[in-house]
């Protein structure tokens, strides 16, 4: 298990007291009825719903500030490059992050994946050097490193689970070696909700002389990161998965690995000069971010992450694990149902099946209650794989969820039941 011992200021609540409840006020979407029932959202996995001042921060932008950033020495230019520069010195605070130049923006956590894949194997790897992945991976942690292991001829190795869906750790060492010179692994798992114990991981890793990659993408809402005290080179997570905009997603990277990578694509903003001779290249963290960014989604996401901030996310992760407590009980009550995995410490998602009823009709008939799930392979079509069938149903939770949302899937799941005739 991953042990926070000290909490950064950030990890703190500021509001003394919320409940999920409490807080369904701030959500304007979830007011809305959907197929004239009340909206119970269990698709945050997938993406969160987004609080008012999210809303009223990105129409704010426009409103007051809209500007390209970093190039005009005008007041709106000067705004908008202040509220974009905000935002980065707020998620390193949020995840603790030793400076702001650690702190790249990118469009989500794929594109953060993929910038460490291309970037850190042209620096740090030759042929035959080994890349560790685990089995309960999301597609974007799979699919980058299969292509830069196809094309610079570099190896991937997987490592196999445990029947109750966490990493088999005697295979895991026994994978570590020499040639490995890096380990991406979710730190949480979107489907079995299994939480990996990263900082072990690193410290293996670190010990082997490998370098660790977290796809930070579904433990970042839930759960206190701490970049420093789990030691990760690179941690990479999506605003959109945070309360916050799409579009948006950060890599978190040691400086002095990022120092030594190349830019991951050209473009304006990353060069410090430029002629047909020679190019040189801006510093970090600018380095890598090529092109006008997303400004607005940059900006609102800071309002996410105040809004994360005063909820503190020690109490965020609280209040979730009662409700994924109360979830996994009342699931495990009704009959015919399989919950995939048994991990020692779940968060966010639970994976499911009703006997006889395919996951997609299972779907349908909930959201005609207003009840919105996931259905499929998740992205993670060799963990659904594993689990022997073709795909799930998942509950995903978030802040705003309640008890109410969890008793309204429990009586659409018996009325599932009762529709098939189970
Ligand atoms: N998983 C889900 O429903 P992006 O799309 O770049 O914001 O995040 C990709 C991603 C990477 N890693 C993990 C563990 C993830 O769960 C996701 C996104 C969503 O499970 C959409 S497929």
């Amino acid at each position: 298990m991953t042990r926070i011992t000290s909490v950064p200021a950030a990890h703190r609540s500021t509001i003394r007291c919320w409940t999920p409840e409490s807080l369904r006020a701030e959500f304007p979407i979830l007011q809305r009825p959907v197929r004239g029932k009340t909206l119970h959202y269990l698709d945050n996995a997938a993406t969160t719903q987004k609080p008012r001042i999210v809303i009223e921060a990105l129409v704010r932008y426009y409103e007051e500030w809209n500007a390209n950033v970093h190039r005009g020495i005008h007041y709106l230019s000067e705004q908008a490059t202040q509220a974009f520069e905000q935002t980065r010195t707020t998620v390193q605070r949020f995840i603790n992050a030793c400076s702001s130049r650690e702190i790249i923006f990118t469009r989500g956590t794929t594109e953060s994946i993929n910038l460490v894949a291309w970037s850190f194997s042209r620096r740090f790897m030759q042929a035959n050097d080994e890349i560790i992945i685990t089995h309960l991976e999301h597609h974007s942690n799979i699919v980058p490193w299969q292509m830069v292991c196809e094309e610079r001829g570099l190896k991937l190795r997987v490592v196999p689970l445990t029947p109750e869906g966490e990493l088999d750790w005697e295979a895991f060492e026994r994978l570590l070696g020499p040639r490995t010179k890096l380990i991406a692994v979710a730190h949480v798992s979107n489907v079995l909700g299994t939480v990996n114990p990263v900082q072990k991981i690193a410290e293996l890793a670190h010990a082997a002389g490998a370098r660790v990659l977290v796809d930070g993408a579904q433990a970042a809402p839930h759960l206190p990161v701490n970049v420093q005290e789990l030691d990760c080179d690179f941690y990479a997570f999506s605003a959109h998965k945070m309360y916050g905009p799409t579009g948006v997603g950060v890599l978190y990277g040691k400086e002095e690995l990022l120092e030594a990578m190349p830019p991951y694509q050209g473009g304006g903003d990353m060069i410090a000069s430029v002629s047909f001779e020679k190019t040189t290249y801006n510093v970090l963290p600018y380095k890598f971010e090529a092109g006008t960014p997303n400004i607005a989604d940059v900006v609102a996401f800071k309002a996410a992450l105040d809004f994360l901030n005063q909820l503190g996310m020690e109490e965020v992760a609280t209040q979730e694990k009662k409700l994924m407590e109360y979830s996994l009980q009342a699931l495990r009550e009704i009959p015919g149902l399989t919950i995939y995995g048994n991990p020692a410490w779940r968060c966010g998602a639970i994976a499911f099946n009703l006997d006889g009823i395919h996951p997609h009709d299972l779907g349908t008939v909930l959201d005609q209650q207003g009840i919105a799930i996931r259905t499929g392979h998740h992205c993670a079509q060799p963990l659904v794989e594993w689990l022997g069938v073709p795909a799930t149903a998942r509950v995903s939770l978030g802040i705003y969820n309640t008890v109410e949302d969890i008793d309204a899937l429990v009586a659409g799941l018996h009325q599932a039941r009762k529709f098939f005739r189970m």
